[in-house]
């Protein structure tokens, strides 16, 4: 069992796609371990995306993903992180396979209405951002 940190982002939110994204997950066979909606302040969206500091989006990015409420999740499965990867499709939108949540909900890059780790390392320091352990079932 393996467990992933899943982020619907603030454009997510804002268009009503909450549960068009969990449904999604819970279809997929995954389960919910943790899930809220919040803020995110910049400290915690300049750690969220430390490994992007260098990049030309950065500011962009920390900007977009504090510009209103997002819910933040963690779910759990066989190979979770790669399967929610796979469920979420390609970065890019423009990309990304019809039947995936950014290739059936989303056009733009930075608005591509989740997040998902992309590893062992990052889903454990990212649901360590954003959970207690309390918080987590
Ligand atoms: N504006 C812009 N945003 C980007 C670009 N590349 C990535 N992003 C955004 O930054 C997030 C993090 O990038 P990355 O970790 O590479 O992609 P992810 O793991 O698939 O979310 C992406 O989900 C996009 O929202 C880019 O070239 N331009
Ligand atoms: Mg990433």
């Amino acid at each position: 069992m393996e467990r992933t940190f899943i982020m619907v982002k603030p454009n997510g939110v804002a268009r009503g796609l909450v549960g068009e994204v969990v449904g999604r997950f819970e279809r997929r066979g995954l389960a919910l371990r943790a899930m809220k909606l919040m803020r995110v302040s910049r400290e915690l969206a300049e750690s969220h995306y430390a490994e992007h500091r260098e990049k030309p989006f950065f500011t962009s990015l920390v900007d977009f993903i504090t510009s209103g409420p997002v819910v933040a999740m963690v779910w759990e499965g066989p190979q979770a992180i790669k399967v929610a990867r796979a469920t979420m499709g390609s970065t890019d939108p423009v990309d990304a396979a019809p039947g995936t949540v950014r290739g059936d909900l989303a056009l733009e890059m930075e608005q591509n209405v989740v997040h998902g780790s992309d590893g062992t390392q990052s889903a454990a320091r990212e649901i360590g951002l954003f959970f207690g352990a309390e918080e987590l079932v």
